[in-house]
């Protein structure tokens, strides 16, 4: 079953409590939890939107699986932020941060469950702010860069396992990939993970563990770059059919 979660248009220029299209957040939030709460699914493909599509599906697969369950960010950015330290406003920057419990109190508890800092992996994340990076210090927020993923420096599935887990959550913001194969999303960031490392990375994790959740988000077509809409969903579609999701 498929079921597309709208998003009001009301609000979305304005700014409450630090956040842009405050409103709008807590509505789809609201929408999203709903929808869970009819079906109480055991596994979740989110397909987005931007990263704030994820506080509905992390947190309840949290809860359901709890400290089974690791959440593997494959994102460019931390998305760490809390309104007070966030440069820019956008709630797409603070979906992990309110994953673990911080940030905006309304949106914090309409979360099914919180996570602890050690079920969290960032992947190839390379543009922090500085309170963000602070955070993951302070915090020992587990972090593996591009290139320990592309040279196998490390062993991610080999480290997830030690940990105990044995399911996992797979977060895919687009923008984990290098520009210069997957150009395709809002905030490019340089220096990123070559598609086929992604998809190598993914395929050992699948060989390993249980994969409840996934998502594919930010997915953003310049208009200079419609004519590439085919075999940029493709490319997607590969990663998503990797991990055992299509
Ligand atoms: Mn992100």
């Amino acid at each position: 079953m498929f079921t597309q979660v709208g998003v009001s248009d009301q609000g979305q220029n304005e700014i409450e409590k630090g956040i842009f299209a405050y409103a709008p957040i807590v509505e789809q939030q609201d929408r999203c939890n709903t929808l869970i709460n009819s079906c109480r699914p055991d596994r979740i493909l989110t397909i987005g939107g931007d990263c704030s599509v994820e506080l509905a599906p992390v947190s309840y697969l949290n809860s359901r699986y709890q400290k089974d369950l690791a959440v593997i960010w494959f994102d460019s950015h931390g998305d760490l932020n809390i309104p007070e330290e966030s440069l820019s406003g956008h709630f797409h920057g603070m979906p992990l941060r309110v994953l673990l419990g911080e940030g905006d109190r309304r949106i914090v508890d309409a979360c099914f469950s919180t996570l602890f800092p050690d079920q969290v992996i960032l992947a190839g994340a390379r543009d922090f702010d500085a309170a963000e990076k602070e955070f993951v210090k302070q915090k020992r927020i587990q972090h593996w860069s591009v290139d320990e993923m592309t040279n196998e420096l490390k062993s991610l599935a080999g480290w997830i396992k030690k940990q105990g887990f044995t399911k996992l959550y797979i977060h895919i913001d687009l923008d984990v990939m290098d520009p210069k194969e997957f150009p395709y999303v809002g905030y490019p960031v340089e220096n990123g993970l070559p598609y086929e490392a992604l998809l190598g990375v993914i395929s050992t994790l699948k060989n390993s563990f249980e994969i409840v959740g996934m998502s594919a988000v930010e997915f953003s077509l310049h208009k200079d770059l419609w004519h590439k809409g085919d075999s940029s969903v493709r490319m997607v579609e590969k990663i998503l059919k990797t991990a055992g999701f299509l």
